[in-house]
């Protein structure tokens, strides 16, 4: 479980990641010059403000009758009027830079440089004439800092010094004996792909409402002298020395002022510096490695031969990739997992585009919460992938979502609960984006935001099982959500709910005469996503035994929703309407929802509709940005066709390099194995992760489902720990193909169902039982919270 290297990176995309969920470094391991590259998660530009627009609603009328007059690009005209600002942009905090006095490089050798998933650390060696050299950095989540470790062999050969510097306006200096960054974010920056005179905006130094930042960076060492000055921590002639970085910000809360309302960032970062300083190396290591452990050493993956490319570099492995290098595919499964667990812990802020790791001032998409696929396919892997409690990030943001979303929801259509569209930011910005007027209806105009994040509080009950949670936290956000979707679902004239305007999320159809436009009448999507939260909700209230009359409302209202269509080329109909694609092969495959990560469409219940969904899927085609590959690997799981999952993760494994443009056409990898959509984009790894957990078990079906779409490049294999929803913990392994054994621990007690075509027999704590009940394929029975069941094929069938 290690990506490495024989050489430093030289451009950021081969650099490694760690992180603490909140502190983020992209390690180079250059050999005289080491650049970590710093994030801090609330370093975000801007500040609370309401950028809903005043007048959106006064508009709605005259679209919906555009819309039902088919004028449809007249009517994508008038959605512009419902924009409001821009969301805010997630911003880099700097570099720690570490210069060696290693004189001659000439005989350098030796050079390795690895980044260890098990023990969450970055490991970078070489030799320079007899003497050893090596570095060992980690983001430590107890001790909130993150330490450098660096030896040389030789006496008193250790040579070097290290300084903070930023993108962003800043000063350093030495004080008590560190070296402190202190410095403001900007108060506006524009999207990259919005043309503005100023990109980015600073206020004043002394009066900013901007975010306040500060880096402090310490050091001890053994042997040789130290000393710091305006320029850095210099270290000379020592044998070993330890450097230890930490960093705040002003960040109060989603609606509090980061300027006047502000925490002071200077006490926070030096009270946890001098506390990491106290304590050894080796005490802050061992505690960094069990507190990483406990979380990645849940999973256990292997499938199975891959050994011989081992010791390929990453960079070369990638390039071999061939679909058989079954290791690789073990170490993205699991990479996806570290990188949850470096950027999202309990209290942090959720994953954004780039995770936590963004060296831009004007990144990316603003490196923002994209709510239209890409913030929700981050957390994908969290439940399966048995790393719940790093779903909290996300949950919590929700909730601060449906505060301001309260005020979006009543500006934009005068309707009760909570909407969000397709951005988001620090602020927990709720409305269409388009700098009032300037944007593109195709992806602003999509009130689903708010309905589609709600999946993700059911989601954390349903494998949790944890009724507190589900009343307190998920239920009454979920709730308001389906408030908003009652009032903004009307009639069509017919007795069929619809929403309008309605756009399925960046994807434009032809009209009749030919053009492009992007919104309509109850696009497959918004249907889709309100079935799941209503559906959703009804099961909520039904385990909390509340609010029956509600529920009888959204029963209703789900019966009447209008039903989903199958399309003249026996397609899912991504429309209300059969319209021609802008693109057959677009990035996006929204109305495939139903299928994954949805379960309103399935084998069983639908199988007109799921099988048009399949239709739909061939039609898009094996390519796309790297989260659409990523997206199609857990559909095709859901199809049961493991080979086709596997051709798509071979697509997401194609090698991408730095400097490739934006492409909205075909992904890949970078040789950090960050996914590239290109350009850098994090959700990739995580619907990988996500996709090969599905292609394994799933549970979306009110069973568990063992390996139902296992490749034949897997004829053998084994994973532990993965989790089902229910509350429990699936350990499996197969042979030539089939299951050869199963191990399921109860954690809450509730009854099991396991979908087998085999007969199965099961023993509980080593007694052997029968099913209670076998209807069909489907066995089940009661369980015991804590017990293990041990699940094996009848030898009287095998
Ligand atoms: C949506 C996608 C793009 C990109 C962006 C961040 O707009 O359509 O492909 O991922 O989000």
């Amino acid at each position: 479980m290690k990506l490495h290297y024989d050489r430093p990176a030289h451009v950021w995309t081969e650099a490694l990641p760690i992180g603490n969920g909140r502190l983020g470094a992209m390690i180079f391991g250059g050999v005289e010059d080491e650049r970590l590259q710093l994030n801090e998660d609330t370093l975000w530009s801007g500040f609370p403000r309401d950028s809903n627009n005043p007048g959106a609603k006064e508009w709605l009328p005259q679209i919906r009758r555009l819309i039902d007059e088919e004028r449809y690009q007249e009517a994508d005209r008038a959605a512009k009027n419902m924009m409001g600002a821009y969301s805010q942009s997630y911003m880099p905090l700097g570099n720690l830079q570490i210069h060696f006095e290693h004189g001659d490089l000439a005989d350098r050798s030796q050079y390795r440089r690895e980044l260890d998933l098990e023990s969450g650390m970055v490991r970078v060696s070489y030799t320079i004439g007899g003497t050893r050299f090596t570095r060992e950095v980690f983001a430590s989540h107890p001790d909130q800092v993150i330490a450098v470790r660096l030896t040389a062999s030789g006496e008193g050969k250790l040579n070097f010094h290290a300084r903070l510097d930023s993108p962003l306006r800043h000063a350093a200096s030495a004080e008590e004996g560190a070296y402190v960054l202190r410095g403001i974010a900007p108060e506006q920056v524009w999207p990259n792909y919005y043309a503005s005179g100023q990109p980015i905006v600073y206020g004043d130094a002394e009066t900013t409402e901007a975010m306040r930042f500060e880096g402090r960076l310490a050091a001890t060492s053994e042997g040789g002298t130290m000393t710091v000055d305006s320029d850095g921590i210099h270290i000379i002639g020592a044998a070993a020395a330890t450097l230890i970085f930490g960093a705040a910000t002003s960040f109060n809360g989603f609606d509090q002022l980061p300027g006047s309302q502000g925490i002071d960032p200077g006490p926070v970062v030096k009270q946890v510096i001098e506390r990491a300083v106290a304590r050894s190396y080796e005490e802050q290591r061992e505690d960094h490695i069990a507190d990483h452990g406990q979380l990645f050493g849940r999973v256990q993956l292997s499938l199975g031969g891959g050994a011989e490319r081992e010791h390929l570099s990453t960079d070369r492995r990638i390039a071999a990739f061939d679909g058989q290098d079954n290791g690789l595919v073990e170490l993205l499964f699991q990479y996806g997992r570290y990188l949850l667990i470096a950027s999202s812990r309990p209290g942090t802020q959720p994953a954004n585009l780039q995770g936590i790791w963004n060296k831009e001032t004007r990144p990316p998409w603003s490196s923002n919460w994209t709510i239209n696929i890409n913030a929700q396919m981050n957390y994908w892997p969290a439940e399966t992938a048995n790393l719940g409690e790093l779903h909290e990030p996300l949950l919590t943001f929700i909730g601060n979502l449906a505060k301001n979303g309260a005020r979006t929801a009543e500006t934009n259509y005068g309707t009760r609960g909570w909407t969000a569209h397709h951005n988001s930011d620090i602020w927990a910005m709720s409305n269409p984006v388009g700098d009032f007027g300037h944007g593109d209806p195709v992806w602003a105009s999509w009130p689903m935001g708010g309905v589609w994040l709600c999946q993700h509080l059911w989601e954390h009950y349903t494998f949790s099982r944890s009724t507190d949670y589900l009343h307190e936290k998920a239920y009454p956000v979920m709730k308001e959500a389906a408030l908003f979707c009652l009032d903004w679902l009307h009639e069509d004239g017919e007795g069929r709910l619809v929403t309008s305007p309605s756009t399925s999320p960046e994807h434009k159809f032809r009209t009749p005469d030919g053009g492009l436009a992007a919104v309509s009448r109850a696009a497959t999507m918004d249907l889709s996503l309100i079935w799941d939260l209503f559906t959703n909700l009804i099961e909520a209230s039904e385990a909390l035994g509340t609010d029956e009359a509600f529920r009888e409302a959204l029963r209703s209202a789900r019966e009447r929703l209008l039903p989903l269509q199958i399309g003249k080329y026996g397609q899912l109909q991504e429309w209300s309407r059969d319209f021609e694609d802008e693109d057959v092969h677009h990035r996006h495959v929204s109305h495939l929802f139903g299928v994954f990560p949805g379960r309103q469409l399935t084998e069983r219940e639908t199988p007109e509709l799921f099988a048009a969904a399949r239709k739909s899927l061939e039609r898009r085609g094996d390519e796309g940005t790297g989260w659409s590959l990523g997206w199609k690997v857990g559909l095709w799981a859901r199809f049961r066709d493991g080979n086709r999952s596997l051709r798509l993760l071979s697509n997401l494994l194609k090698p991408v390099r730095e400097d490739e443009p934006e492409n909205y056409h075909r992904g890949g990898v970078y040789p950090n194995l960050f996914d590239a959509h290109p350009p850098f984009q994090i959700d990739g790894n995580f619907a990988a992760t996500a996709g090969i957990a599905e292609m394994l078990v799933q549970s979306h079906q009110d069973c568990i489902e063992l390996l139902p779409a296992l490749p034949d490049a897997w004829p053998q294999g084994r994973v532990t720990g993965l989790r089902a929803r229910g509350g429990f913990e699936v350990s499996l392994s197969w042979e030539g193909g089939r299951l050869a054994e199963a191990e399921i621990v109860s954690l809450r007690g509730e009854p099991l169902a396991i979908r087998s075509s085999e007969s199965m027999q099961v023993t509980e704590d080593r007694e052997e039982r029968e099913a209670s009940e076998a209807a069909g394929d489907v066995y089940r029975f009661p369980t015991k919270a804590g017990s293990v069941y041990r699940i094996t094929r009848s030898m009287n069938k095998a």
